[in-house]
Order: C-alpha cells, then structure tokens, then sequence
C-alpha cells in the first residue's frame, strides 16, 4: 500500500489549535485528510539541548511525526536564512533581505537533521512530499542516506527570477539541491517558467550522483496551483452564521457596508499600503465616509523576526491614525483586529462581507482569496478585490484586478467593488466558482501524487 510521507518545517496537528494560520497547513491538512498517510515535521517546541525522540500521534487517516528543534538551531534556521533570506528574496522584497553564512550553514544542518529522523519510519513503497522553502536540502539529504523512493517538492511562495535569485551567494548549491527530487511543483506557470530559466540558463555546477540516486535526467516541473475545498468553506460560513461572534460583529455594522481582510501579519501581504488605500477611499469618495466598515484580521506570525514586529506596530500607527481623521461619534472605520479567530468564524465573516480585500505586494497563490469567493451566498455575492501581484490572480481574472502600490487605483478598486450591480456581481461569482470546483485541494493534491507515482514507474522502468 502506496503512503504519502508529507514534511514541512511545521505541522498543525488539529488538537495543537484550529486558529492556527497559514496556507500551507491549512492545505497540506485538507490533502492528508482525504488521502491520509504521516505528516512530519517541527512541533513547535524548542529545547536548550539536543532534540528528543521523534513522538507519533495517530488522529484518523494521519500520524503526526514531530520533533523538537533546538532554540539556536531553530533561530538560525527559521528566523535567520528561511524567513530573513529566502522568504524576502522569494518575494522579491530586498529590503528585507539578509544573508548569513552561519545561518545557511545552520539551515543546511537542520535538513540533515530531519532526514535522520525521518529515515527510521520510512517504508519502501512511500512517496515522499516535501513542502516549501524551509527543506530544499531535504531530498538531497535523504538520497545520501540511500533513499530510492520517490520525492517531490512543493514551493508555496513565488519562485524568483533568476536575477533575483542571484542576490544569494548559495543560490547554485539550492539549485543543486532541487534537482535531487524527481518532481518540483510550483503555483503559477510563471513560477515555472522561472525555475526553468534558472536551471537552464546558469552554470549551476555538477549534481552530485549521490544526490540523484538513479535519476538521469532533471526533476519533472511542472504547475499544481493549490485549490480549497469549495463544499467545506461553503457549509462553514453557513452554519456559523448564528454564532455570537459573527451576529455581534454584524449588529456593530448598523446597516453599514463591511471590507475585509484576513492575513497573517506579513510585510508581504501589503497591509500597510491596503490601510492607506482605505483612508485614499474615504478621502476620493467622500459617499462612502460612515457607510463602510473595514475590518482587518491579522494575527501575528514570526514574531522571531524583528520586520514582523516593526510592521505590527505601523499598523497600530495607522489605524489610530486614519480613524482618528475620519472617525465620527458613532463610526469607527478601520476595526483592526491582531489576534486570530477559528476557521468557521472567519468564513462566516467572510459571507457577510460586501468586499474581500486580498491586495499582497506578492503572493505565491493566497488562499483566503479562494475562501472568500466560497464563502460567499451565491444570490447576493461580496466582491474580491485582487492583487495582480498574487498567484491567485492567474485563475480568478474575475475579481476586481488592482496594483497595490497604487493607492489611488486600490481605492477605485474598492469603489467599484462597493457599487457593482447585483447581476454583474452574480456572474463574476459565478465564472470564479467554476474555477475554484476545477482546480479544488483535491485536484492539487490528485495530480502532484500522480506526478509521484508517474516517477516511480520511470525509476522502476529504467532500473
Ligand atoms: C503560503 C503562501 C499560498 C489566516 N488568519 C487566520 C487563519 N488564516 C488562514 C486563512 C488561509 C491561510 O491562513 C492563509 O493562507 P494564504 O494562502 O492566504 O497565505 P500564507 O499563509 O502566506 O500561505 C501563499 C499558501 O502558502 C498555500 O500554498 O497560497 O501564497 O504565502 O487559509 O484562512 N485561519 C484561522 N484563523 C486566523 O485568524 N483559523
């Protein structure tokens, strides 16, 4: 019996909390529940001294495989070269960047790490499926241990251009490393196309053949674009609907016309440019000063980081800012929240919303995109205003398309989203949730075990 062996930096056991935020386990926990199989990964603990055993919790279909990380380690790696190299560079935000060396050198040490830990429960008829930024190294790691089976590498963010990519002095040796996986899976066929470039066009240096292990030719690459479940988000934001939460949150609207955004707390997803667009709205369209509301979810992440603090605190500035301009004694315009809430609460909020605020400065794909369209009554649909800079722009051309770094332009964005008619609000919902049933978590996750298995019948074939 085939398993799926799934490793990402961090895994989200359901029990460890529902309010936990991310697009990666928020898919990857979708895939391995319909499909089950192990999920490894970090438990979220960091000890003073070397890593304990590795634990296993079974929870239906999925055992959870985790390990501590040691607290240096884990600065180094996550902190330092995953979240202060490559996440900036894989955004191509380069102020934000910064290399250094120990800190790639930690990062390459925990990849070692978790190969050794994850070599003793592995079986000879896995596929192995490696997720996002954090373990590049992972598979090159696990065929120098002698590993044969399949693997394949899935990246969330963006994928650079290689002009980009060469601001890292180790951007070869992470080439290198990709080519050890027989498939590597990207967002958008612009991400492909990307990763394509790189390999061709660089002298990226010899692949080792013990990294390759029976591989004679490059990895498969190809485009999975990560999808949700449309049913799931749906029966959510209905059934949630008569929550305390959610009804006390819509008496506060008074009638008013409610934005919203969710994301974690991320330079990347352009929070402090969406607050300023908002206060661009109420200024070029003055109708709309105590007839909207916005309401912004933003929970913290990474808060090892110091940018992640820095942008925290802007917001907070702003907030008081703009509302302190055009508040009146019974308007607050922006209500912003830093905290989480769980998942059904946010899908009803998401149906009660008149307009969803998805406007990153770059984004791999962005899946509260993807929910707010699901969430939404499809008689009396919100409207999505989008980032063009977000993979999710590719597939929901429908939304109302904006440049986030024009503030102007977000602001007739939102305008147009808060005065579009009934029937064009239908349609566009309508030509959106098409795509979202075609490309679904199932569909994501179907074709990249696919891929998988297509490679091992080509190891099988040419052995
Ligand atoms: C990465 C890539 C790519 C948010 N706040 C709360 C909460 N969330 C949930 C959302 C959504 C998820 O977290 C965020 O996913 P995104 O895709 O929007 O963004 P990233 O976390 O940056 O994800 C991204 C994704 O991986 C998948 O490949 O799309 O481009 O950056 O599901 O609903 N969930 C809960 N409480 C919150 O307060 N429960």
């Amino acid at each position: 019996m085939t398993r799926l062996v799934a490793i990402s930096n961090r895994v989200a056991r359901p029990s460890g909390g529902a309010k936990s935020a991310g697009g990666l386990a928020v898919g990857l926990l979708a895939a391995l529940e319909e499909h089950g199989g192990v999920w490894f990964g970090w438990n979220g603990r960091t000890v003073d001294g070397e890593p304990g055993d590795v634990s296993l919790e079974e929870v239906g279909p999925i055992t959870f495989a985790t390990t501590d990380l040691n607290k240096l380690s884990y600065e180094l790696y996550y902190n330092g070269f995953s979240n202060t190299s490559l996440w900036p560079i894989c955004h191509y935000l380069l102020g934000f960047y910064r290399y250094e060396r120990r800190e790639f050198d930690e990062y390459r040490r925990v990849n070692a790490l978790f190969a050794r830990k994850l070599l003793p429960l592995l079986q000879p008829d896995d596929i192995i499926w490696v997720h996002d930024y954090h373990l590049i190294p992972l598979a090159s790691e696990l065929r120098r241990a002698g590993v044969t089976q399949p693997i394949g590498f899935f990246l969330h963010t963006p994928f650079p251009d290689i002009e980009v990519l060469r601001v890292l002095p180790v951007y070869r040796q992470l080439l290198r490393a990709l080519c050890a996986y027989d498939v590597v899976g990207f967002h958008t066929p612009r991400d492909l196309k990307c990763f394509r470039d790189a390999i061709e066009e660089r002298d990226i240096g010899g692949i080792d053949n013990a990294d390759r292990r029976g591989l004679s030719r490059p990895p498969v690459s190809d485009v999975f674009p990560i999808g949700i479940d449309v049913d799931a988000c749906q029966t959510l934001a209905v059934e949630t609907g008569e929550k305390d939460n959610v009804r006390r949150m819509v008496r506060h609207l008074h009638g008013r016309e409610l934005l919203i955004g969710v994301d974690r707390l991320d330079y990347s997803k352009g929070l402090v440019s969406r607050f300023l667009s908002f206060a661009r709205l109420l200024e070029n369209y003055p109708a709309n000063r105590n007839h909207v509301s916005y309401i912004q979810i933003a929970p913290t992440t990474r808060s090892g980081v110091r940018a992640y603090l820095e942008i925290r605190e802007e917001l907070e500035r702003l907030a008081g800012k703009i509302n302190g301009r055009f508040a009146d004694v019974d308007w607050v315009p922006i209500r912003y929240l830093n905290r989480a809430f769980d998942r059904p609460t946010l899908m009803a909020f998401f149906r009660e919303a008149n307009v969803g605020l998805v406007t990153p400065v770059r984004d791999g794909m962005n899946l509260v995109a993807k929910e707010f369209i699901a969430a939404q009554d499809p008689e009396d649909p919100g409207v999505l205003v989008l980032s063009e800079l977000a993979g999710a722009a590719q597939e929901l051309r429908d939304a109302v398309l904006i440049n986030p770094y024009d503030r102007d332009g977000v602001a007739d964005g939102m305008h147009q989203a808060l005065s579009m008619p009934l029937e064009e609000r239908r349609e566009r919902h309508q030509r959106m949730l098409e795509i979202l049933r075609r490309n679904d978590i199932t569909a994501w996750r179907t074709r990249f075990i696919d891929a998988l298995l297509a490679a091992r019948r080509d190891r099988t074939n040419s052995s």
